[in-house]
């Protein structure tokens, strides 16, 4: 028999991680479905989202000067808007929140504060982009160049609007059927129907395009198909580009907390600027799979043939690195990491 070509060693290792991790069966729930929860036992190793809790909660007080109300989610009940403190001086029902086209009624967001940007401000998220169930998820969906677009932090309270289905894929259809984003996400409270959990249409991903007209509707005379997600605080729950989903609102007291980690290939523009932001130290203490997952290694446009040079070897050093931890030097064009 023949050796094996070196264009399958990137399915080997991810394979291989998968085995290694447990994670078989929600792989194949996520080939089968367009989406998986992976439960706690697994995804949360050493607390990771009990600490990503408290480090959302200080990051809400910070910016809405007053702690969230976990208990009776009075706090963020039927925000108007997307900033918590603005939406209460509103009051429900003046302002349609962040994606109005995805808001069924007009009377209040259908996905409570959506916190952007958090990366910076806890380092807990550097512990949590690196767990390994989620790289290799991420791996497995969008190659080993998997870069992170955007991380951010869904507060939801009780409010009235579902979130209409929509795909999180950038492309026109025909999409591809290969994904080349995903959302990984953090369940940091318990999801389910009355606690007003992301909703699926199961097999949507292979339809490869965006649900229209009533087939967008979450809720009555809306998408039948659609059915909210059951899973446990401590679970991640990750979906293929494609997938039709939105969410159901909240009709329990009480808040609805999940860190979403929007995972793409690297020639997907991404949504946040990481590139040359990473402190030295920061880079220093961690592997170069890190360097790599927050953007060092794409290249940004250029303004100028040097300038173009300079943001190609810029980021060539990161590769390079990259590709001898993982052991991929030689003839092998570090481009085929992106396959
Ligand atoms: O659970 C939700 O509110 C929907 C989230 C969503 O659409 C997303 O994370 O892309
Ligand atoms: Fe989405």
């Amino acid at each position: 028999m023949a050796a094996a070509s070196t264009y399958d060693t990137n399915l080997e290792r991810v394979w291989n991680e998968i085995r290694d991790l447990g994670l078989e069966p929600y792989v194949a729930e996520l080939d089968a479905k367009g989406y998986t929860v992976i439960p706690p036992e697994i995804a949360n190793p050493n607390g990771l989202c009990e600490r990503m809790l408290e480090a959302v909660l200080d990051i809400a007080e910070r910016r809405n000067g007053e702690r969230p109300d976990m208990e009776t989610g009075s706090t963020h009940a039927h925000l108007g808007v997307e900033t918590t403190a603005q939406a209460r001086r509103q009051g429900p029902g003046k302002l349609r929140g962040r994606l109005p086209s995805l808001t069924g009624k007009e009377i209040d967001s259908p996905h409570g504060d959506l916190m952007q940007s958090i990366y910076w401000e806890d380092p807990v998220f550097e512990e949590s982009i690196m767990n390994p169930v989620l790289l290799a998820m991420a791996t497995y969906l969008c190659g080993y160049g998997v870069i992170l677009s955007a991380m951010g932090c869904w507060m939801k309270g009780p409010n009235y609007s579902n979130f209409n289905l929509h795909t999180d894929s950038p492309m026109p259809a025909p999409m591809p059927s290969t994904s080349y984003v995903c959302q990984c996400t953090y369940v940091l409270t318990d999801y389910n129907r009355e606690n007003g959990a992301t909703a699926f249409v199961p097999g949507s991903h292979k339809w490869c395009r965006q649900p229209v007209g009533r087939e967008a509707i979450v809720g009555e005379g809306g998408n039948e198909q659609a059915v909210p997600v059951e899973a446990k605080a401590g679970s991640l729950l990750v979906w293929h580009g494609g997938t039709w989903h939105g969410a159901v609102n909240r009709t329990a007291p009480g808040l609805r907390v999940g860190v979403t980690n929007f995972m793409v290939r690297p020639f997907i523009k991404p949504q946040e600027d990481f590139i040359g932001r990473i402190p030295q130290e920061v880079l220093d203490r961690n592997s170069a799979r890190f360097a790599i997952v927050m953007q060092q290694g794409t290249v940004e446009s250029r303004h100028s043939p040097e300038d173009g040079q300079r943001k190609v070897a810029r980021a060539a050093k990161f590769t390079a690195a990259y590709a001898k931890e993982i052991g991929q030097t030689g003839p092998r064009p570090i481009k085929d990491l992106y396959t």
